[in-house]
């Protein structure tokens, strides 16, 4: 046991790896790297508050990716082994509500210290084959996913003997970022012929995406930065097609919760198994800004203000229009108990949000497939079946926060069930 690795330094060496990976496979994402790291040097310099206290030293290696698979299998395999890099499943999210015919869990680190030594998460989606309204299409799905393996015979000889130990070794540590990389990279390879690789993007771009390939290639890796507009606009200047609208609350002199941009999707080349070429679009790039966890109360009337904005689109001024009542400053903030605060040198401090957002994972989605036009709203199932594929309950996201706020830890995995 003396020989077993903190899983934050193994969380930490697989982050950098992921991102050197990434840098390789979609060049435009050093250059976000690059912006981001120019927008956070300028805006530490001019405000040093901007970036919500403690945060500020971790944001140079903060990264979200997102990845998706197609069966129970395959997300039970990935909650062992980002359980082996520290991360536990928080928060379930149903995107078949706005349409997209997945549902998912953000795995990330859940202490303070553990978000402090390696902030690194990953956005997991399900496929929700009943999306498939063709029974020969589903079932030929259904065929291809129970077909397919993602990981090697010996990552997973190395995920029980963590399971059983408690930690990994050097060597083992070593065959889970090698195999756990290999997992996520792209292949310009399909498992099916070009007409079967049609007929899914028919049903879904997504289920394509999903299904045609050998693995869950990583589709996206996000860097956090503290001024978004200011990196929004210089990923324009650079050329960078940027998505014109940014997902999430208003610009606000205290921010709240989560603010995201991408940039389209590039064209891949893929060799189908019939030996014909085309290309499939699926990878992008996205950058995000993060403020203050908002308590139930806090979150109840972000909803309520997002749907007002909804609601009045078309005008530009909508969405700062329907945040007018938001409170905008620390104090009224948590006078009214619509923020996570925790104790710290010098007072109050916001507690920072960890987690996504349905509604603008949602626009994120859509903004980078493409063809897509809305599914149903999958009524079956829901969270008690994701649990049931994941094996194990997700983190209920406000119990750690409301843990963080009162200076303790919390405990099991046991709740939100
Ligand atoms: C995930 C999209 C959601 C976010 O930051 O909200 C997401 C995906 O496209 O697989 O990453
Ligand atoms: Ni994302």
């Amino acid at each position: 046991m003396s020989r077993t690795l903190s899983s934050d330094a193994v969380r930490s060496r697989f982050s950098a790896a992921m991102s050197a990976l990434y840098r390789q496979e979609v060049p435009h994402y050093g250059e976000l790297i690059d912006i981001v790291a120019k927008v956070n040097a300028q805006a530490e310099a001019s405000d040093g508050t901007a970036t919500l206290g403690r945060n500020a030293t971790r944001l140079p290696a903060e990264r979200h990716g997102a990845i998706r698979v197609g069966s129970a299998r395959e997300l039970a395999l990935m909650g062992r082994f980002f359980a082996a890099l520290g991360m536990e499943p928080v928060g379930y999210y149903d995107l078949s509500a706005a349409g997209i015919p997945v549902h998912s869990t953000a795995f990330r680190p859940v202490s303070a210290a553990a978000l402090a030594a390696s902030p690194f998460r990953i956005f997991c989606s399900l496929l929700r084959l009943d999306a498939i309204e063709d029974a020969v299409l589903r079932e030929r799905a259904e065929a291809l996913l129970a077909a397919r393996r993602i990981g090697t015979a010996r990552l997973d000889e190395v995920l029980e003997r963590a399971e059983a130990e408690g930690g990994v070794n050097e060597a083992d540590a070593e065959v889970l970022l090698a195999d756990g990389l290999a997992m996520f990279r792209w292949h310009g390879r399909a498992l099916v012929d070009q007409t079967s690789y049609r007929a899914l993007q028919g049903a879904h771009p997504l289920i394509a995406d999903i299904v045609a390939f050998p693995g869950p290639h990583i589709n996206h890796l996000t860097p956090r930065t503290c001024d978004i507009d200011a990196a929004q606009a210089a990923m324009t200047a650079r050329g960078l097609r940027a998505k014109t609208r940014i997902e999430g609350p208003p610009r606000r002199r205290c921010p709240i919760l989560l603010r995201q941009t991408s940039f389209t999707a590039l064209a891949e080349p893929v060799h189908f198994a019939d030996g014909s070429t085309g290309s499939h679009t699926a990878r992008f790039g996205e950058i995000e800004q993060r403020g203050a966890a908002l308590t139930p109360k806090g979150r109840a009337l972000y909803d309520r203000c997002l749907a007002e904005a909804a609601e009045a689109t078309g005008h530009a001024g909508a969405l700062q229009a329907a945040f007018a009542d938001f409170p905008d400053d620390w104090e009224a903030l948590r006078a009214h108990d619509l923020a996570w605060f925790r104790e710290g040198e010098g007072g109050a401090q916001p507690v920072t949000y960890e987690d996504f957002l349905p509604v603008s994972a949602a626009g994120i989605f859509r903004s980078n497939l493409a063809g897509s036009r809305p599914g149903k709203h999958l009524t079956g199932g829901g969270q008690a079946e994701f649990q049931a594929a994941l094996g194990r309950p997700v983190r209920d996201p406000f119990a750690l926060y409301a843990a963080e706020a009162a200076g303790s830890v919390a405990t099991g995995g046991e709740q939100n069930t």
